[in-house]
């Protein structure tokens, strides 16, 4: 397991400092290190799965407390009526860097179109 695998595991241990947005039993919610839009923010679950498809095959209640918690940190973050995005980067070509699953909520701006 590289550093890039455990680096979301330290920050639930709070190990590594984050900046918190929300928590739940299952989740939790902190801001991106290298934002992307006025408001990112990455929601991850506390038991690791690689990428949103192992979560969902092995768990599909904790992918959706991930859903639920990425609605939440919209609402807290002010972004339920002008619009967010929800982002699952799956695989190298998608960009995914860090392999413990978590959802990009991105918005607080209008944001560009999908693709490169
Ligand atoms: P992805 O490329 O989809 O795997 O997204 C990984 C995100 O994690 C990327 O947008 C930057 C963010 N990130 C990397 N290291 C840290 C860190 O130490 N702290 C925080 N808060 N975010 C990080």
């Amino acid at each position: 397991m590289s550093d890039a695998d455990t680096l979301f595991e330290r920050i639930i241990a709070r190990e590594i400092p984050a900046e918190i947005v929300h928590e739940t039993e299952t989740t939790l919610a902190f801001r991106d290190i290298n934002p992307q839009a006025k408001t990112h923010v990455l929601v991850v679950p506390k038991t690791r799965y690689r990428t949103v498809g192992e979560l969902a095959a092995a768990d599909p209640q904790l992918l959706a407390d991930v859903l639920t918690t990425a609605e939440e940190v919209a609402r807290l973050e002010g972004l339920t009526g002008s619009g967010y995005r929800v982002v699952f980067n799956t695989g190298d070509d998608a960009g995914q860097t860090v392999y413990h699953v978590h959802a990009h909520v991105l918005g607080g701006e209008q944001l560009g179109l999908f693709g490169r």
